[in-house]
């Protein structure tokens, strides 16, 4: 199977580290942001990453689809273990909750960060607002914190005391805010940094957020 993207977007991590828990082996291919050409394109028709290719998967044919989400979701109904999302109508509302709210909030004001202290002044070299991310970090993040600091169980997961859906996608952006100067305070929300830790040091994310945080930390120092 194929993924189009870079593991750099938290979107694009959040499909391979679910691919990844699956047991299903993925290459990345790097496209995005101007790279990925004609295959890329076909996947994903508004050149956003992530997009999937599962080769014969639709009768023969290659299946392509773009959305993390969608994804994501193709993944779960094709390899059913280990269950990523819960059948339980409850505990499935409350993942899926989860998965918007990073998609959502979570992504909105870490793309703020990443963009505008990283993709803007290190990237493309234009288009960035240090005081967005400076606003973002000092009003928006800590409602997130605070939210996250109240609802993380003692189980250590989000949902049904056990790894799911949710945990990759709250965790996932939570990375990018890290390496641009936004890391969690641990004196301040122990409770979500030692769980960010945790679910970001799973195998299926390891090597990810390790490789990807020293390309960004570096090029930041730069
Ligand atoms: N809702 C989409 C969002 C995808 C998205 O916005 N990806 C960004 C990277 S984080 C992208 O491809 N940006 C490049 C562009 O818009 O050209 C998903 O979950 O996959």
């Amino acid at each position: 199977m194929i993924i189009y993207g870079s593991t750099i977007s938290p979107f694009v991590r959040k499909a391979v580290a679910f691919a990844r828990e699956k047991g299903v082996e993925v290459e990345v291919r790097n496209a995005g942001m101007g790279r990925g050409g004609p295959e890329f394109e076909e996947a994903s028709p508004f050149r956003k990453m992530p997009a999937l290719r599962d080769p014969g998967a639709d009768s023969g044919r290659d299946f392509t689809i773009s959305d993390s989400t969608a994804i994501v979701h193709y993944l779960e109904a094709k390899y059913p273990e280990p269950n990523l999302i819960p059948l339980d109508p409850v505990q499935r509302a409350r993942t899926i909750w989860y998965e918007e709210f990073g998609d959502t909030m979570v992504m909105a004001v870490g793309g703020k960060l990443f963009f505008n202290r990283f993709v803007g002044p290190k990237m493309l070299k234009s288009g960035f607002d240090a005081s967005i991310a400076d606003v973002a970090e000092r009003d928006e993040l800590p409602p997130i914190l605070q939210y996250l600091e109240r609802v993380i169980p003692e189980s250590g997961y989000l949902v049904a005391d056990r790894f799911t859906l949710a945990d990759i996608a709250v965790a996932a952006p939570l990375a990018n805010a890290s390496w641009v100067g936004a890391a969690i305070d641990g004196t301040r929300y122990p409770r979500t940094a030692a769980y960010v830790d945790a679910i970001l040091a799973r195998p299926s994310l390891a090597d990810l957020v390790a490789r990807d945080g020293e390309i960004v930390r570096g090029m930041m120092a730069a």
